[in-house]
């Protein structure tokens, strides 16, 4: 088949997922063209499969705002048109699903009918899609969708519950490739972040404020103050220098160690010990998913998508939102009984190979099938 892939190409959750989705189409031989503002950040090896189309986004000095959506909508008809695609699978719903709604309009003008899939992610539903600014879009453009799809059953139910959808919404979960995300000795990594064999936790984010990434400063100060121990804050976002003040106003600078956006994240992930992620709203949690592939253990919050991922005394621990003492009491518990870590870690690669890579992807093929045809 030859899709097209629209996504954000930052290091946002959804982009990942959509970036991981084109390879792993690519590998099976599928023709796969990236159409996105600038190259995504997973996308960093040749592939004779894989086509990535950059949205130029030409400026003017009438517009305050360039329109950006125009462009996107035009590069898709582009795209459709030169490259023969037979359909688009657009991630996130802002502005991804009326883009490709206005370029199916178009090319079909011209005489070529195209479907076009949305994947919700997230907050496109649950934060800014309810927004009453984009609500009306958003609605529109996921009923127009050929077929929708959610990365959670928890997300296809905020959707019911947040718009009037009239069409079913299929949970396809996401997924973790394995093969890269799995568990390596790496000593000397570990002895540079955690040379007195400290336990270390990890957080990963884009450090806004639904991450609640305070609780997770909050969670280490009780974990450090039971054992040596350190904290490795992976990413960068609004909040990332309140947190900084923060850790200097509870005398954790030492222990706590800011690395910024990372691309090798499997080698990060190999030398966990536990991975925190106290979310106000989780769709699905990708980064706890690729955490558990790597044996890491998993502390959360039970917000949205998350108990649907890890699961409750068997990859990990969930504790009600803003808990914070909870979590730490369930960190400080795993970190102290080596037989309890091991089982977790166990439990948590287990778990993640049901979301094996091999077990998603042909559900997309399957639903590119259907609409094809
Ligand atoms: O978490 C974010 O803020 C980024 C966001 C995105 O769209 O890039 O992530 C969302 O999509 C991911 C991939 O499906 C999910 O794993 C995240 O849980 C989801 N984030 C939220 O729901 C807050």
């Amino acid at each position: 088949m030859r899709i097209g892939i629209v996504c954000y190409p930052t290091y946002g959750g959804s982009g990942v997922l959509a970036t991981e989705l084109g390879k792993a189409l690519a590998d099976k031989g599928h023709m796969v063209h990236f159409i996105t503002y600038q190259q995504p950040v997973r996308l960093n090896a040749f592939h004779a499969n894989i086509y990535y189309h950059e949205v130029q986004v030409p400026t003017y000095p009438l517009f305050d705002f360039p329109p950006y959506e125009s462009a996107l909508s035009s590069t898709m008809v582009d795209v459709i048109l030169n490259q023969q695609l037979d359909l688009l699978h657009v991630h996130y719903a802002i502005p991804h699903a009326s883009t490709a709604y206005m370029a199916q309009q178009i090319v079909a003008k011209q005489g070529r009918q195209i479907p076009f899939i949305t994947t919700l992610h997230g907050t496109d539903i649950t934060l800014v899609g309810k927004d009453k600014t984009y609500a009306p879009v958003v609605t529109f453009s996921i009923n127009e969708s050929n077929a929708i799809t959610a990365v959670s059953n928890n997300l296809r139910e905020e959707t019911f519950k947040s718009f009037p959808i009239d069409k079913d919404i299929e949970v396809i979960y996401n997924f973790v490739d394995t093969a890269r995300f799995k568990r390596r000795e790496l000593p000397h990594f570990r002895q540079a972040i955690a040379p007195n064999g400290e336990k270390i936790l990890l957080h990963v984010s884009n450090f806004r404020k639904v991450k609640r990434v305070p609780d997770v400063v909050k969670i280490f100060k009780q974990v450090r103050e039971k054992m040596p121990a350190k904290l490795l804050l992976v990413g960068d976002g609004p909040d990332r220098p309140m947190i900084e003040c923060m850790c200097r106003e509870m005398n954790l600078c030492d222990d706590v160690r800011f690395v910024g956006k990372q691309e090798q994240l499997e080698d990060v992930m190999s030398i966990a010990d536990l991975f925190i992620l106290p979310s106000d709203y989780e769709s699905f949690g990708l980064a706890a998913l690729e955490a558990m592939a790597s044996e890491v253990p998993v502390i959360s919050s039970n917000a949205g998508g998350l108990p649907e991922v890890n699961i409750h005394g068997q990859t990990g621990y969930t504790a009600a939102v803003g808990d914070v003492d909870r979590m730490a009491a369930h960190a400080i518990e795993a970190l102290q009984n080596e037989d309890l870590l091991t089982r977790l870690r166990k439990g948590a690669l287990e778990q993640a190979l049901r979301f094996h890579i091999d077990n998603i992807i042909p559900q997309y093929e399957k639903l590119y099938e259907k609409l094809i045809s």
